[in-house]
């Protein structure tokens, strides 16, 4: 460590073992690198906290994905306290600025860091920034420990009030932050979203090697992550990424979606190959295949080169034969993609996902006949659904995994986040009586919603069972129902179950 630099200390607040390279810190870290800053990451990745439940171990449970084969080889949980290794770091490091990322889930534990920062430096000053923050702030700005929050994007903003307070200079105009000044806030307007292809190249050198390593079908493989966009052009109901963008609109700070130039993206590639030797790449986008003729041409010759398995998300909106032929000709391993809902009319009216049934059936037989494996995302637990509408959500699944094994379904619980349109209709509707669910874990089978206790054990099962109900066929979805409950014959009828699978 070079103690004479001015170091910045950011903490990442994270669930238990939900690894995976946190592309927004990155980013504050290579603006930060470049501005002469020490950087340094504390995060929670590895600590068993609370007893929380593991990601992984979840998916696995509820016949996901594959149990994880080679985690002792790369994962080492935390046998440590974390307050004590904080604490540590915060008398080591000496930071004059604690950065901490916020999202919504992680709210509560984001807290517990930020006060016990706050105690153990007083003096330092403590900045909340994410995704949270961004569509929460008049209620992050209220708690004691927080000085300063930065509204949007922070690139531009961290690095000003890093200068500031290191020259010693007035920080209270900075656009994009809220900050503290006795009892007085000042709310800065929101800073002009930067051309994306102008920030450097993401830092992810300051994450434990262990972050690095995400499971790919039972496996760990140290994984880089590309980012190729922000943003996304749809607008589902039950998403953050529509707030983003209205807020930036709003605020005439320039378009949220971003698409990175393709000149960049291979530059980024080569960049994060050399530095990281990855064994897996992920494209981080939300819609990685919403990209135009001449990118996607350039993307796949230039990959020629490359050839390190890969994967990403996209919608099935964009999936074409040729693209998909292409892609796997060049290494593309897996896919991902949103169904969320199984009935196509209130996947439209009540998701706001106006995909028709016919695509997604047309998509896995694109990706059947190219030999791609996929795994579809699903939620339960919306408000106005029932089990009848469960079940073809059930049923849809079903119907893609005839079409070919080679296919998985994730399922989720549905969780109102703060900012999205469903969250405002549960609040209207009775059906949220917290502000946030700031320990809300979407493998949780807890319903946060204000359902009658009956349907929130039907759910539980349902979340339990899902899977079951998707691979084996109908004739036993009597024995299914029997291991939808949570006592003896339930659990033994489950386990038995899921050994045919
Ligand atoms: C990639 C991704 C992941 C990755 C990486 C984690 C991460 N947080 O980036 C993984 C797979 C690990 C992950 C995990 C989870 N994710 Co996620 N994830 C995303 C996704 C698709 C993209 C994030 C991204 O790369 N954005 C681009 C970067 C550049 O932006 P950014 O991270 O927001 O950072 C910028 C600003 O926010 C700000 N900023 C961020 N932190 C800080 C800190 C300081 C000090 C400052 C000054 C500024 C600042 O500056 C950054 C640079 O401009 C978003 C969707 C989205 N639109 O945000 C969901 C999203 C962030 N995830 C979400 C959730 C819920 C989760 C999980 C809880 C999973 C779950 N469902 O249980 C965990 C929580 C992990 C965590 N503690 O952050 C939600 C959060 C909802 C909310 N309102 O809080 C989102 C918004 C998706 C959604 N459902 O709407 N996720
Ligand atoms: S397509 Fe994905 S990222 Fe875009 S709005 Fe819908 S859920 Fe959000």
């Amino acid at each position: 460590m070079d103690q004479d630099k001015k170091t910045v200390l950011i903490i990442y607040p994270a669930s238990f073992k939900l690894s995976g390279l946190h592309i927004g810190i990155a980013s504050l870290s290579g603006a930060l690198k470049k501005r002469g800053y020490f950087v340094k990451i504390f995060d929670t990745v590895f600590y068993d906290l609370f007893g929380q439940q593991e990601w992984d171990k979840l998916r696995s449970d509820r016949l996901m994905s594959k149990k994880i084969v080679n985690e002792k080889e790369h994962w080492k949980v935390k046998t440590t306290d974390m307050k004590e290794d904080l604490i540590r770091i915060l008398d080591e490091f000496k930071p004059k600025i604690i950065g901490l990322s916020m999202t919504e889930p992680v709210y509560d534990l984001s807290l517990t860091l930020s006060r016990l920062a706050k105690e153990r430096c007083p003096d330092a000053m403590i900045v909340a920034g994410g995704v949270f923050p961004t569509l929460s702030p008049d209620l992050v700005i209220k708690e004691n420990s927080i000085d300063v929050l930065c509204v949007g994007e922070g690139e531009l903003a961290l690095p000003e009030l890093c200068d500031r307070v290191y020259e010693k200079k007035d920080f209270f105009d900075i656009p994009g932050l809220w900050v503290k000044d006795g009892g007085k806030i000042y709310k800065n307007n929101p800073a002009k979203l930067q051309d994306i292809n102008d920030l450097p190249h993401p830092d992810f050198s300051v994450f434990d090697e262990q972050i690095f390593y995400k499971a790919m079908q039972g496996k760990l493989y140290k994984m880089a992550n590309i980012e190729t966009s922000r943003g996304c052009p749809y607008n589902c109901s039950y998403c953050s990424s529509p707030y983003l963008k209205e807020f930036s609109f709003k605020n005439e700070i320039g378009s949220y979606y971003r698409n990175l130039k393709m000149e960049k993206i291979i530059e980024q590639m080569h960049y994060q190959i050399e530095k990281h030797s990855p064994e897996f790449i992920y494209f981080s986008s939300e819609t990685f295949l919403a990209m135009p003729k001449r990118d996607f041409d350039m993307f796949i010759e230039e990959y020629k080169k490359i050839r390190i398995p890969f994967w990403f998300q996209t919608r099935f909106e964009t999936i074409t034969e040729e693209r998909i032929k292409a892609l796997k000709d060049v290494g593309m391993f897996w896919l991902t993609m949103g169904i969320e809902h199984g009935n196509e009319e209130f996947r439209k009216n009540v998701l706001k996902r106006a995909c028709p049934d016919r695509v997604i059936i047309e998509g896995a037989g694109i990706l059947t006949k190219c030999g791609v494996g996929a795994s579809f995302n699903n939620m339960i637990g919306f408000p106005f659904e029932n089990r009848e509408l469960i079940f073809e959500t059930i049923k849809l699944n079903k119907k893609l995994f005839e079409i070919s094994p080679n296919f998985e379904s994730n399922v989720f619980m549905f969780l109102p986040y703060k900012g999205t349109e469903l969250y405002d209709l549960c609040r209207r509707n009775g059906l949220l009586s917290a502000e946030i669910c700031s320990h809300g874990h979407s493998l949780s089978d807890e319903s946060i919603l204000n359902f009658p206790e009956e349907y929130k054990q039907e759910l539980k099962g349902l979340m339990k069972t899902f899977n079951l109900y998707v691979k084996l066929p109908e004739k036993y979805w009597p024995e299914i129902k029997i291991a939808e409950r949570s006592d003896e014959e339930g659990n033994a009828t489950f386990n038995r179950l899921s050994q045919l699978l």
